[in-house]
C-alpha cells in the first residue's frame, strides 16, 4: 500500500499492510533542510511563499518516509486575513497586533476573504503535484478557543494574564471572539479540504479551562465550526487534536468528527473507553500518542520505546500480541515534535512503526 492508501484505510477502519504514521510538527525546526532555509528567511517569509512552504512540507516525507504530509503553515495566519498584524519574533514567539480585548475590538475585525489563492491552499496543491498519490496530504486550522487565547493575549505568555482576566470579568467578549472565529475557521478548513485527504483542528489549549467551563464557553463555537465545515464539505475526514483530551473527552465524544488525535497524557486504553463507546466501525479513528520527549533519545532507545508503545496500543485497540494490526489507528505523537529531536531518532520511530506486525 502507499502511504496515502494506508492513511485513507485507517480513516475508514479498513485493514492496513503496516500501521500508518506521521508526526505533528514534523515539518520544522529539528530538520536540517528547514534549518538551512530558516537561516536565510524569516518564518513569515517562509509561510508566505508557496515554493518554500512546499519544500518544507515535503522534507519529512523524503527523509523520514512518513505516510502523510501536513502542510507547512501556522494556525495563527488567518488572523492576518482578519486584519491583524502577525509576526514571529526571535526569542518571543508569535505576536499579534492589536490584541482583541473588548467588544469594540471584536466589532473592528475585518471581513475574511477565503479562496483558492490563499498560500496555504496553493501549497496544498503544489505538495500534491510533487508527491502525487503516494502520500496523504493534510490541511489544518486552530480551534476557536486556542485561537482566541492568542488573539486576547497578543503574544505567548504561559500565565495568560489578559485571557484569565477576560474569563473572569468579561466572558461574553471571549464568547463573541470564538463565535466570530467559528465560520472563519470552517471556511478556511473547507477551502483546504478541496486539496487535502483530511484536515485537522488543533485545540492545543484544551487544558486551560476546567471541563465545565470548556463545555459552557468553548464547546458551542467548536461545535458550530464543525457544523459549518460539514455543511461546506460533507466528505473530507476531520480529526480533532486536543492537548488536554482527558479534560474534554466527555464533552467532545459526540462531535461530528471522524477521529480524535490524543495527547500522551491519555493512554490509548483509556481513550478507547472515554471516546469510543463500542468496537468496530462505530468507534472514531484514534491518532496518537507517543510521548514527543521520548523521541529525544538515541535511535536505539526510540526503537525500544516505540515497540512497547505499539504493543500496548494494539492491545488497547483490541489486538493482543499475535493477532495482527488494529484498524482505525494512525500512529502519531501526543504533541508536536520538539526542536531537540535528532532526525535519526525520528527516522527510527517511523521505521519501527512500519516494521511492527504485532508478533
Ligand atoms: O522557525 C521557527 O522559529 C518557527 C517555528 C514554527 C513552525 C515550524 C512555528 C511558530 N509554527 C510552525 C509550523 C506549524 N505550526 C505547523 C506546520 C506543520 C507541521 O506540523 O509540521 C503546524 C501544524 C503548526 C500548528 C501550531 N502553531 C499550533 C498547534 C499545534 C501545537 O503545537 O499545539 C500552535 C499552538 C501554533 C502556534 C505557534 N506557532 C509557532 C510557535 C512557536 C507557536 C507556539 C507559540 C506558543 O504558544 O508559545
Amino acid at each position: 500500500m502507499t502511504g496515502r492508501e494506508r492513511i485513507l484505510a485507517a480513516l475508514n477502519h479498513q485493514p492496513v499492510d503496516v500501521l500508518p504514521v506521521w508526526m505533528m510538527r514534523q515539518a520544522g525546526r529539528y530538520l536540517p533542510g528547514y534549518q538551512a532555509l530558516r537561516a536565510r528567511h524569516s518564518f513569515m517569509q517562509m509561510v508566505s511563499s508557496v515554493d518554500l512552504s512546499t519544500e518544507i512540507t515535503v522534507e519529512p516525507v523524503d527523509t523520514l518516509g512518513v505516510d502523510a504530509a501536513i502542510v507547512f503553515h501556522d494556525i495563527l495566519i488567518p488572523f492576518e486575513l482578519l486584519g491583524l498584524e502577525l509576526d514571529f519574533i526571535e526569542g518571543v514567539g508569535p505576536v499579534l497586533a492589536p490584541p482583541i480585548r473588548t467588544a469594540a475590538d471584536v466589532a473592528r475585525l475585518g471581513a475574511f476573504a477565503c479562496d483558492d489563492e490563499l498560500v496555504v491552499v496553493q501549497t496544498l496543491k503544489s505538495v500534491r503535484e510533487k508527491l502525487g498519490e503516494q502520500t496523504a496530504v493534510l490541511g489544518f486550522a486552530g480551534a476557536p478557543l486556542t485561537l482566541a487565547t492568542y488573539a486576547v493575549e497578543g503574544r505567548s505568555d504561559k500565565k495568560r494574564p489578559h485571557f484569565r482576566a477576560m474569563l473572569r470579568d468579561d466572558p461574553d467578549t471571549l464568547i463573541a471572539i470564538m463565535n466570530l472565529l467559528a465560520p472563519v475557521i470552517a471556511a478556511y478548513l473547507a477551502q483546504q479540504a478541496r486539496h487535502a485527504d483530511a484536515v485537522q483542528l488543533f485545540e492545543s489549549h484544551a487544558d486551560l479551562l476546567p471541563r465545565e467551563d470548556y463545555e459552557r464557553l468553548a464547546l458551542p463555537a467548536l461545535r458550530e465550526t464543525i457544523r459549518i465545515f460539514r455543511e461546506l464539505d460533507p466528505d473530507t475526514p476531520l480529526l480533532l487534536f486536543a492537548q488536554g483530551m482527558r479534560n474534554i473527552a466527555p464533552c467532545v465524544r459526540d462531535l461530528a468528527v471522524n477521529g480524535f488525535s490524543i495527547d500522551q497524557h491519555l493512554p490509548l486504553c483509556e481513550a478507547v473507553e472515554c471516546l469510543c463507546p463500542g468496537p468496530g466501525p462505530g468507534r472514531p479513528v484514534l491518532q496518537g500518542n507517543f510521548d514527543p520527549q521520548k523521541l529525544c533519545a538515541t535511535a536505539n532507545g526510540v526503537v525500544q520505546d516505540a515497540e512497547s508503545f505499539l504493543r500496548a496500543g494494539a492491545e488497547a485497540l483490541g489486538h493482543p500480541p499475535g493477532t495482527g494490526l488494529p484498524t482505525g489507528w494512525i500512529v502519531n505523537l501526543g504533541h508536536g515534535i520538539t526542536p531537540k529531536t535528532p532526525p535519526a531518532s525520528a527516522l527510527a520511530f517511523v521505521e519501527t512503526v512500519h516494521a511492527f506486525s504485532n508478533p
